[in-house]
């Protein structure tokens, strides 16, 4: 495979993570690194060993001398950062959420088709070992056709002190979060047609909702519900573990906590272990999360190669931020939401 070079913009609290895996992917490295804070820029230019470094992502972009742009920004800058990256025809990767609006989101597919650059949202938790466990029984027809699923996040973690700006927006879970777990219910039960969302705020310390329950109807027939919970004091404390229910036509499948997968059918029980691989560089309990981040990076790296279309590419997460927007609109009029106008 050849090797390819890329620039990082956004050196925070998650690039960290990318910078580990983007040392660990074959086929790609970090040659530019971009942070508006000369802190975070020190920061993280120092622990990886990059000496290009720049405060403005215009300037980095001018001097060029990559192949392609990893956006590790929050959701505000997103949309700019990536029509910057498609002027200067440079395959983009862009964290989740996708943009602050759905309208901006089209936009952004719309200037990478123009200058015919790939754009990847870094949607990683599809990625996620158990994730892909599940996936693969489904595959491998060991429960049928399923009819209906539950796919739930139900935590009381601290999310707040590594991530502050998860407190302070009008937004919180569904936009953070539940997009996460709504793109799982769209990889393992396929593309939605309506849902109907409630939310609630129960943390009085934050501004957005940290409550989300949404049924999902999919074009499949199958009916899901996707529960998504930063209020939830557990015995155990799950946190990131999405937990996956699925009924099917010929058996069952549970995703339990701690990585354990149970599929019934007609054979019996079988129960696997779908740990995460803890990478060295990796902690508990986000080891899930890491691993998956390299696991994106070297699709994206792959496909790069290939020249073939991301598992999560621009336009695949429009339909996933599709569902975040009706969720939204859904809770806050109590009606139900049909996805096919807003895409
Ligand atoms: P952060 O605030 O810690 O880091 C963002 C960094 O970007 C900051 O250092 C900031 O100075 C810099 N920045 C912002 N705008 C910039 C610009 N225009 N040019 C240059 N630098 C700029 O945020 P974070 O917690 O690292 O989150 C970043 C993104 O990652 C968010 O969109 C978040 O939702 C996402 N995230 C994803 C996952 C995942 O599993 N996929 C997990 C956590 C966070
Ligand atoms: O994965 C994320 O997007 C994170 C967290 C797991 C804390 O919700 O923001």
């Amino acid at each position: 495979m050849p090797s390819f070079q890329g620039a990082l913009i956004g050196c925070g609290f998650f690039a960290v993570n990318q910078m580990h895996a983007w040392q660990d992917v074959d086929g790609a490295e970090i040659v530019a690194i971009c942070d508006r804070d000369p802190e975070r820029l020190r920061i993280v230019g120092d622990q990886f060993g990059i000496a290009r470094r720049y405060s403005d992502a215009a300037q980095m972009m001018a001097d060029g001398g990559f192949d392609f742009v990893d956006i590790a920004t929050t959701v505000n800058s997103h949309r700019a950062l990536v029509e910057m990256a498609a002027s200067h025809r440079l395959p983009v990767i862009c964290q989740k959420p996708f943009a602050p609006t759905l309208a901006d989101a089209k936009a952004m597919v719309a200037a990478c088709a123009a200058a015919g650059v790939p754009l990847m949202i870094h949607e990683n938790f599809r990625w996620q070992t158990p994730i892909q466990a599940v996936r693969k029984a489904l595959d491998a027809a060991q429960i049928g056709t399923p009819f209906w699923g539950r796919f739930s996040f139900r935590s009381g973690y601290d999310v707040f002190s590594g991530q502050p700006y998860l407190a302070e927006g009008a937004r919180f879970i569904i936009e953070d979060l539940g997009i996460h777990t709504l793109d799982i219910a769209r990889y393992i039960l396929g593309d939605v047609t309506a849902l109907t969302a409630r939310t609630k705020r129960v943390n009085p310390a934050i501004k957005g909702e940290d409550v989300a329950t949404i049924l999902l109807d999919h074009e499949t027939g199958a009916t899901s519900v996707v529960d998504v919970s930063y209020a939830t004091k557990a015995s155990v404390e799950p946190f990131p573990e999405t937990l996956i229910e699925l009924d099917g036509t010929e058996g069952s499948l549970r995703l339990m906590q701690g990585y354990r997968l149970e599929i019934t059918n007609a054979a019996g029980t079988e129960i696997h272990d779908v740990q995460p691989t803890l990478l060295p560089w990796a902690s508990r309990p986000w080891h899930n999360i890491q691993e998956s981040v390299l696991a994106i990076q070297q699709h994206w790296t792959e496909r790069l190669a290939s020249g073939a279309e991301t598992s999560t590419s621009g336009a695949d997460n429009l339909k996933t931020f599709a569902l975040v927007e009706a969720a939204y609109e859904s809770a806050a009029t109590l009606q139900p939401v049909t996805i096919g106008p807003l895409i």
